[in-house]
Formats: structure tokens, sequence, C-alpha cells
């Protein structure tokens, strides 16, 4: 039985990687953070209770900022693969924290490879590092594959820079099977709720079920290739499959602004969303409402923009060529755009329903302006 130690296990990715490889009969290690409250609601489906005998899932608390953490448990598992998924990942989060997420980004990167290397486990275990395509930031080619070249416009993405070339440095230097997956924006229904994508799936329902009146948002030119988290899981694992360690792109091919990811969304509960208006004063209002389920008023202002969510640097335009991954390791993507819209809007109506019943119900429901 192949085992693997998955950073992050408790995230979007970590979730469905560790989803994907219980199934494929590994024995699945995963780091957690202590937190005051559970943090493992992705994972639960998954759980399994500690003191049944022969279970395939063990979670240990650690810290990526926490280097005897690492070293112990990567000396307990000897693990096969290791999916360094941890991180601060929020982009505009990471202005506000820029010295922790360089700890926990970039040095913890660095943390995992050290350990792997003072442990004598760099011929046994293989390390998957989950680099990005924020990598690319302002803008020099596209689409941005493996040789476009790195601007970085973040914190955020200077400490992935460092865990990309960290990650090369090692196999270069101690022969160590360690790759970079640069993923692309990718999503899900169990994305993070203030990344824009489910951002926008939660409000879009919310509006629809008469639990919101509108959400604001920052620039709705941004353009991204967003795919679907499940295609990408699969993709790290085949990453760690391949003969030769190497650095991948993982990416649809499309580009979509995040104005059209709101029609899309809106547009799937039967509401038609118009923009109007320049740069602040852009608004979002309802031009028709074709589900009978659904009571919102045409004319409603349902978007708005709030500078708030500007970025001091922003990432303007990416869009990737996967065709190395497509060609060499046969990766095609089974979501596309509408698909994952679809997948995302099914889930959130029917999860934010649950908010009608407390409503009605007399109790306090939260609206969530982050
Ligand atoms: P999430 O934010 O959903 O998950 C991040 C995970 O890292 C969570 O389990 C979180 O724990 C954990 N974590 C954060 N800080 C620490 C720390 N200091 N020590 C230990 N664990 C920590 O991210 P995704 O699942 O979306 O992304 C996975 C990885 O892929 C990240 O590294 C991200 O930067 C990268 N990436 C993501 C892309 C995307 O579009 N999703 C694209 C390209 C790269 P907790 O649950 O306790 O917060
Ligand atoms: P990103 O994802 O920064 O690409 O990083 P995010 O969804 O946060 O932003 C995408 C684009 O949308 C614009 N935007 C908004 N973003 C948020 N969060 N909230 C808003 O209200 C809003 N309005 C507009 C942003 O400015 C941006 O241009 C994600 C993360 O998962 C990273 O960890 C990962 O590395 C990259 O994707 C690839």
């Amino acid at each position: 039985m192949k085992k693997c130690l998955i950073t992050g296990i408790t995230g979007q990715d970590g979730a469905y990687l560790a989803e994907f490889l219980l199934k494929k009969g590994y024995q699945v290690h995963g780091l957690k953070r202590r937190s005051s409250l559970f943090n493992t609601d992705r994972i639960d489906h998954l759980y399994q209770d500690p003191h049944v005998e022969g279970r395939n899932l063990h979670l240990h608390y650690g810290d990526m900022t926490d280097s005897t953490n690492l070293i112990r448990l990567i000396k307990q598992i000897e693990p096969d693969e290791i999916y360094n998924l941890a991180a601060m990942s929020h982009v505009a989060v990471s202005f506000e924290t820029p010295e922790y997420t360089a700890n926990a980004d970039g040095i913890g990167t660095l943390r995992i490879l050290d350990a792997v290397r003072l442990l004598g486990l760099e011929k046994k275990t293989r390390i998957y590092q989950a680099s990005t395509s924020e990598l690319y930031g302002k803008v020099q080619e596209v689409p941005q594959s493996e040789t476009t070249p790195f601007y970085p416009r973040s914190p955020y993405a200077v400490a992935k820079m460092y865990a990309y070339w960290i990650t090369v440095n090692y196999r270069e230097a101690y022969g160590m099977y360690a790759c970079n997956g640069i993923l692309f924006n990718h999503e899900s229904p169990i994305r993070g709720e203030t990344f824009v994508t489910r951002k926008i799936t939660r409000a879009a329902s919310r509006i629809a079920l008469g639990l919101q009146d509108k959400v604001y948002l920052g620039n709705l030119d941004a353009k991204r290739d967003w795919g679907h988290a499940k295609d990408y899981v699969r993709m790290m694992w085949m990453i760690l499959q391949a003969d030769e360690a190497e650095d991948w792109v993982i990416a649809t091919g499309k580009t979509t602004t995040v104005r059209d990811f709101v029609k899309m969304s809106f547009a799937h509960a039967g509401i038609e969303v118009e923009f109007k208006g320049e740069g602040v004063d852009e608004k979002g209002t309802v031009v028709s409402c074709s589900n009978p389920d659904y009571q919102v008023e045409i004319g409603t202002e349902v978007v708005s923009v709030d500078p708030r969510y500007f970025r001091p640097t922003e990432v303007d335009l990416l869009i990737g060529d996967p065709s190395k991954a497509n060609n060499k390791l046969g990766w095609i993507p089974k979501y596309d755009l509408k698909n994952l819209v679809e997948d995302m809007m099914q889930s959130d109506l029917k999860l934010m329903k649950k908010d009608t019943y407390l409503k009605d119900g007399g109790y306090r429901i939260m609206n969530y302006f982050e």
C-alpha cells in the first residue's frame, strides 16, 4: 500500500485529493492545523474513527511554520508521495500578512524538501509542489506556458516564486523527484467563500432566494482561466506518476472576465443581469427573471463595485497553455466553465436553502460581505 502525506488536507484541493487517493488505495496522511473550531468540514465524509483498526485516513496536527513538527511527521510516516498544498492561499490577504505568507508558503516548502533530504528519503519520497499561475503576474506573453517568464504581483506570488525555485533547485542539486504543478485557477462547490467565483455563486443563490440584496465586487475586468478542482487534483497525482520529475502547466486554455462569470451564475437561476456604467460606478442590474421560483424584481441592482476589493497590484489576464500536460500525460479536463458554474450553482442553491428554513424559523442569518 502506497503512503502519502497531504499538507493542506482541509482545503479545497486537499479534500478532493484525499478522496481521490483513498479510492486509489493509498494510506492517506493529512496535516491539519489546530483551530478553536472544527476545521475539517470538507473531509468529514472521509473521516474514520481513530479507534478503529485498519483505517487508511490519518490526520496529524501540524503547521508549515514548524520545522520540527514536519520532520517528525515525515520520519514517522515515510511517505512515498508528499503533496504540498498547504498555504495562505488568498492573494488579497497576502498584502495584509506578507511576512506570514512568505513563511508558510515560501519557507514552508523548503522545510518539507529539507526534511525529506535530512531524513535520507530523497530517493523514496516524491514531492508535488502547489505552484500557481500567479507566478506569471504582469502579462509577458499569452497563453502562458512552462517557458513564460515570471513577474509576480503580490506577496503571495513572490512567496510561491521562492517555493517554485527551491523545488527546482532540490531536484537538480540532490536528484530528488520534486515537481511543480503550475495550476491556473480551479474552483468547485467547496471553494473558499472569499474567492471570487464562490463569492459570486453564493451571492447569486442568496439573491435568488431573497436572502441577500446585492453583492459588492472589485475588479470586474480581471480575466481568469477557470477549471474544476476535481480535474486538477487528478493531474497532481498524474504528475507524480510520470517517469521524469518535471514542471507542468495545468489550465483549460480559455479565459473569462469576472463580469461574465457573474452573468453565467445568475443565468443558471434564470436571472439575466446586465452591466452598465464605468469603473467604480458600474452596476449589474436584473433585466429579466424567467424562473417562477425566484421573486427578483426587474431593475434590482444586484452587483456594485467596491474599491476595497481592488488589489494594490493586480493580475489582469491569465490564460494557460496546457499542451504539455495534454500531450505527454494525456490529461484532458472533464469539466468546462459551463459545467463548473452549473456544479457550483446547483450546490449553493441547495446549501443556501437551509438559510431560508432558518430565517422562516426566526433565526438570524448572516450575510457575508467579505
Ligand atoms: P485552500 O485555501 O482551500 O486550502 C489551503 C490549505 O492550507 C488549508 O487546508 C489550510 O488549513 C492549509 N494551511 C494554510 N496555512 C497553513 C499553515 N501555516 N500550516 C498548515 N496548513 C496551512 O487552498 P486550495 O485548496 O485552493 O489550494 C491548494 C494549494 O494550491 C495552495 O497552496 C494554493 O496556494 C495552491 N493553488 C491553488 C489554486 C486554486 O485555484 N485553487 C491555483 C494554484 C495554486 P485551514 O483549513 O486550517 O485554513
Ligand atoms: P486569485 O483568485 O487572486 O486569482 O487567486 P480570486 O478568486 O481571489 O480573484 C480572481 C480575480 O477576481 C478579482 N475580483 C475579486 N476577487 C475576490 N477575491 N473578491 C472580490 O470581491 C473580487 N472582485 C473581483 C480579483 O481582483 C482577481 O483578479 C486564486 C487563489 O486560489 C490562489 O491561491 C491561486 O494561486 C490562484 O487563484 C491561481
